[in-house]
């Protein structure tokens, strides 16, 4: 063998030695990095005090979920509603459909948001699920929250007196709300002025609460003729008529009182008539609308 060959295959031999015992080094460092990033299998656990049965409002219910110990990437749990419920998502409620706990935590947090209205319904119900198999890097058992939100009823309702209409009067249209100021007044049992003057005002048409601030007992409420610009010239009648709307917020809405015609304002009228349209009885939060007259029950509610 020629020298030159020899140094050759010694140079080759000392590299691989040098390559191998390098290999060897890196090998053993990878298995060391491996070992500290192997993820565990930690489990996970819910906190939540989910509203079962409550009536509806505006509100929120936030719930946490907690992991046995933190973990190198996060971890995402889905939340989903439950087909076969009778509230609808965003508008009954609404859920935060994924909670992420954060790589290097163990809590990741989301809520429930449920909303108040006016509607007249019944009971709804719905139910949330957190967890599910796409939950991946944890243990963590699917539970399922049944709510039941039930309906809203407003203790206060809401009369509309209503005039509005028009009329020809000397050949030319006359709008009644822009020229007849009626008020609605309302009189304690011994016909005596309350001084509620909530539907005394410019406003047509008035409107006027009754609530629970209002004492127990019968009260009258009185139509009360404020101003009237409308007199025909040739002595004519023009009647101005009542409407009355009455909404309670979910029990009933817009529900039209029966108004006797004979309470009726004319364009005959002085300022300072009075008619009196209801006796009203109020008793705890039930409302009743008797005809003045013949002490009729029309409306209970
Ligand atoms: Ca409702
Ligand atoms: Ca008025």
């Amino acid at each position: 063998m020629k020298l030159k060959n020899i140094l050759s295959k010694s140079v080759t031999g000392l590299g691989a030695a040098v390559i191998l015992l390098g290999f060897s080094q890196c090998k053993d460092e990878d298995f060391t990095d491996y070992s500290n990033l192997t993820a565990t299998n930690p489990t996970a656990s819910v906190e939540w005090t989910a509203p079962a049965s409550t009536t509806e409002r505006d509100d929120v219910f936030p719930f946490t979920i907690t992991l046995s110990e933190p973990q190198v990437v996060d971890v995402r749990v889905n939340v989903s509603v439950v087909e076969g419920g009778t509230a609808t998502e965003g508008e009954d409620f609404d859920i935060d459909h994924l909670v992420i706990i954060p790589a290097g935590t163990t809590m990741g947090s989301g809520a429930l948001t449920t909303y108040n209205d006016l509607v007249v319904e019944g009971s709804e119900t719905f139910t949330i699920q957190i967890g599910d198999e796409r939950t991946s890097n944890v243990n963590l058992t699917t539970t399922t929250y049944d709510v039941t939100l039930n309906n809203f009823v407003s203790n206060t309702a809401v009369a509309i007196y209503d005039w509005s209409g028009t009329a020809m009067v000397d050949g030319v249209e006359r709008v009644f709300c822009d020229e007849v100021d009626i008020d609605v007044l309302i009189y304690d049992e011994a016909m005596m002025d309350s001084g509620n003057y909530d539907a005394a005002t410019g406003d047509c048409p008035e409107d006027m609460s009754f609530g629970t601030t209002w004492a127990d007992g019968t009260y009258y409420l009185v139509l009360n003729l404020w101003s009237n610009g409308i007199v025909p010239t040739d002595g004519s009648t023009v009647t101005f008529p009542m409407t009355v709307y009455l909404t309670r917020g979910g029990l009933y809405n817009d529900v039209m009182l029966p108004v006797d015609p004979a309470v009726y304002i004319n364009s005959d009228d002085a300022a300072g008539v009075e008619k009196t349209l209801y006796k009203f009885v109020k008793s705890g939060t039930t409302y009743r609308f008797y005809d003045p007259t013949t002490d009729e029950l029309l409306f209970e509610g």
